[in-house]
């Protein structure tokens, strides 16, 4: 390969990556709580789990750098400085008492090092403090219900809303839902995820939750929403045959706009002999 070659090899692939930054950061900002093509990385987060998710992610992608660099180094020095040619009487070293120790403890320090952090945030994640309401979960074969149990006991049925010509471009494709769950932005949310048939899961990325619905159980988890916007999400258990379309849709909304879609939810209810299968786009 010539230099002229390497040049031009050079130039396209810099040119590539140019436009793949640039793809991304024009990726339009309606469709940020969803995934996208050609994203790189992460949703962005929408919550304090979330973001504490992506900060022990970085620590990991830290820490685990350093250790592939490191084997890597070693490998090439064994490589080059002990071959057959250069090394041709090998030692017949078997044992040196202070290395053997050191590689035993060093990873055992390592390993302790991304324990705490990383049982700091399971606890953190694992209930809310002081729940301000509670939104309760259950998986059904092929779709999500819901109960507000602080909100007057509003509860629907979600279902995905298969593809329609009608819709208006840019709708995301097979996450759309019948009934969208509304949440209040800035409101500590108790999430209780449970099951009728067989395990699924409750999964918004955005959120930083995966939830297990189990049959019988009822697992915990919890949100607080730091922006409005609508957040999508999927079962993310194989669950059966439409396990890929029974999607998640949320709507999160100022907390006066929650109250009002409660109210409306409410009456509704009251109207359709007590079960508020509402549509509420
Ligand atoms: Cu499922």
């Amino acid at each position: 390969m010539g230099l002229a070659t390497i040049t031009k090899e050079f130039r396209s692939i810099s040119g590539a990556l140019g436009a793949f930054a640039m793809l991304a950061a024009t990726a339009p900002a309606a469709l940020a709580e969803q995934a996208y093509d050609w994203q790189l990385g992460m949703q962005p987060a929408a919550s304090e789990v979330r973001d504490r998710i992506d900060s022990l992610h970085h620590e990991l992608l830290i820490i685990i750098t350093a250790i592939t660099v490191f084997v890597l180094a070693l490998l090439l020095w064994v490589m080059v400085r002990f071959n057959a040619k250069r090394n041709p009487v090998p030692s017949k070293i078997s044992h040196n008492t202070v290395l053997e120790i050191a590689w035993t403890l060093i990873p055992v320090l390592v390993l302790v090092a991304i324990a705490i952090p990383s049982f700091r945030l399971l606890y953190f994640m694992d209930k809310a403090e002081k729940a301000e309401m509670t939104l309760k979960v259950t998986g059904h074969q092929w779709y999500w219900s819901y109960e507000y149990p602080d909100n007057g006991n509003v509860n629907f049925e979600s279902r995905i809303v298969v593809d329609d010509k009608n819709e208006p471009a840019g709708n995301p494709r097979l996450l759309q839902t019948d009934n969208p769950v509304f949440l209040p932005v800035g409101t500590t949310i108790r999430i209780l995820v449970s099951g009728t048939d067989v395990i699924h899961s409750w999964f918004v990325p955005a959120f930083g939750i995966q939830e297990y619905s189990v049959i019988g159980r009822v697992n915990e988890s919890w949100v607080k929403i730091d922006r409005e916007g609508t957040y999508y999400g999927q079962c993310n258990q194989i669950c059966g045959l439409n396990h890929p379309f029974m999607p998640i849709e949320i709507h999160a909304v100022s907390k006066q706009e929650f109250a009002a879609w409660v109210e409306k939810q409410k009456k509704a209810a009251e109207k359709g002999a007590g079960t508020a299968a509402v549509a509420s786009r």
